[in-house]
């Protein structure tokens, strides 16, 4: 008994030891970020603000992107440069304004390359400071340089502007054509059963949503009644290439497979991985496996699909042991539409969930829905959990990371806004030009300014908002985040001043 009460009290005298010897409490810091580490941009498809649990969502529980969200920084002034998909890709990708670029446009699957192969871009800048680089998932920033000959190598494209590695959806999942490319091969292609696509005119004897009805399985309400594959009428008309055509329903499967194999296969050297993700964008298709699994119809259920993914994903990086050495930055390039072609009770079964988050408008729209997005950066051990009011744009990467991997950006409209990002700074930029549909609005410290525009505000088909007016819309988004008090006539000192910095960065 004695031995136990010395062995009890040389314990005792141990632990009062290692007590002392243990530094302070480090809960609240966090160790200098690295250089060179790997970087990953997840970027979902028209994912609203309110969408996942931790921006105030309640329809839904998203804990893997809320473990981002509570571990990481988590931006309420976050923004996409645009409220739809290809002119927010060109600017995350190239640092450029898109609406320097006329034809920064939602694109045809036909659509040229839009960024010229002479361009900054992301990748490019990275792979010069010795980044191994790629892209799995939606592309939509066109391919080839005229007429696309699908049955060879389609060039140029992701590959020509600074990834090395690439696995992509052409456009949309609801345009054609339906297949993956990868380095620019359509893949699965039979040579004896070529692709070809027209956006304009159907081939010969080719079904359609209008001449074949009885062929669909998911009804368009809009849009949407061209060529149908499996089922899905789609926008453009595609004949051949059978052995080609993806399973829409394993899509997710197959772009999270790609992104961790890539993580396996380039975990030794620094990687810059672009996961583009095509959830909640229509078609909704989730895997049997999700189906009815968040009550709210199709669109809950792929939300759900990519939060599943977004946790296999980053369980890759920690069985690979990279985790605390990678930097991810999770994202959406728009805002979300419940109706955007085609009836899948989206709106049916929305119930008390509300994607924009209190914000007003939605996809298409200058209100704040369209443009501002869940934006996320975390980095294991580095970046200390946060929550940053300051307005950063995802335009913002280009610089940023550039700086962050030991170089400069100063060619592009990208702002350096790395301590920001890193949660060192809470000075973001002090404005930002967002655009809508070709129209742009100014947001400047607090304050929104919405100029003038033809056409109708409220688009019927789709059930949004989108900002037009034949007057000057002026909000004070501190007070006012919902956009109901319009104080353009209330304040003409504050809207003269919004003019008149619109005008200056804008070049007119
Ligand atoms: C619109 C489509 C919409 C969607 C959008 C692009 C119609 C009527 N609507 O033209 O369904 O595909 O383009 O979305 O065709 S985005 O997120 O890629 O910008
Ligand atoms: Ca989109």
């Amino acid at each position: 008994n004695s031995k136990h009460s010395l062995l009890l009290l040389a314990s005792i005298l141990l632990l009062g030891l290692s007590c002392k010897d243990k530094p302070t409490e480090k809960t609240n810091e966090v160790d200098a970020p690295s250089k060179n580490p790997n970087i990953v941009v997840i970027y979902l498809d028209d994912l609203g603000y309110g969408d996942i649990s931790s921006y105030g969502g309640t329809g839904l529980q998203t804990p893997n992107i809320d473990a981002l969200a509570t571990e990481g920084i988590k931006f309420t002034n976050g923004y996409a440069s645009s409220a739809t998909c290809t002119p927010s890709r060109y600017a995350l990708l190239t640092g450029m304004y898109p609406w320097r670029n006329k034809d920064a446009k939602i694109l045809p699957g036909t659509a040229p390359l839009l960024i010229s192969t002479e361009q900054q871009t992301l990748p490019k800048m990275l792979k010069k400071q010795g980044y191994q680089t790629a892209i799995v998932g939606k592309w939509h920033l066109g391919l080839g340089s005229g007429i696309i000959n699908w049955n060879e190598r389609v060039s140029p494209g992701p590959n020509e502007v600074g990834f090395e590695e690439s696995y992509i959806l052409a456009a949309t999942q609801d345009r054609v054509p339906t297949v993956y490319i990868e380095n620019g091969n359509v893949v699965g292609l039979d040579p004896k059963d070529p692709i070809s696509v027209d956006y304009k005119n159907n081939f010969k004897g080719e079904p359609t949503a209008i001449t074949n009805p009885e062929m669909v399985k998911m009804k368009w309400h809009h849009g949407h009644n061209n060529s149908i594959v499996n089922g899905i009428p789609r926008i453009g008309f595609m004949k051949g290439g059978d052995s080609a055509k993806w399973s829409d329903i394993d899509i997710a499967d197959t772009f999270l497979d790609k992104a961790q194999t890539y993580v396996k296969e380039h975990k030794d050297k620094p990687f810059f991985l672009y996961y583009a993700m095509n959830q909640p964008h229509v078609p909704r298709t989730p895997n049997p496996r999700f189906v009815g699994k968040s009550g709210m119809g199709p669109r809950g259920d792929v939300i759900l699909e990519a939060d599943w993914c977004i946790g296999e994903f980053m369980k890759t990086l920690e069985e690979e042991g990279i985790l605390d050495n990678t930097l991810v930055i999770f994202s959406s390039d728009n805002g979300p539409v419940l109706n955007d072609g085609y009836y899948d009770d989206a709106v049916e079964k929305l119930g008390n969930h509300d994607p924009n988050g209190g914000l007003r408008g939605g996809k298409y729209s200058l209100f704040e829905a369209g443009t501002r997005i869940p934006l996320i950066t975390y980095w294991k051990g580095k970046i200390q959990p946060a929550e940053s009011n300051a307005i950063v744009c995802q335009m913002d990467l280009l610089a940023s990371l550039a700086d962050l991997v030991g170089t400069k950006d100063n060619t592009t409209d990208s702002q350096d806004l790395m301590d920001v990002f890193l949660g060192k700074s809470k000075t973001g930029r002090d404005n930002l030009i967002i655009e809508a549909t070709s129209r742009t609005a100014l947001r400047s410290g607090d304050w929104l300014m919405i100029p003038p525009y033809k056409g109708v505000n409220y688009e019927e088909e789709v059930g949004i908002e989108v900002g037009s007016f034949p007057e000057f819309y002026l909000y004070n988004l501190k007070d006012d985040v919902a956009q109901q008090n319009n104080l353009a006539t209330s304040n003409p000192k504050k809207l003269a001043e919004m003019i008149h910095e619109f005008e200056t960065l804008k070049g007119k």
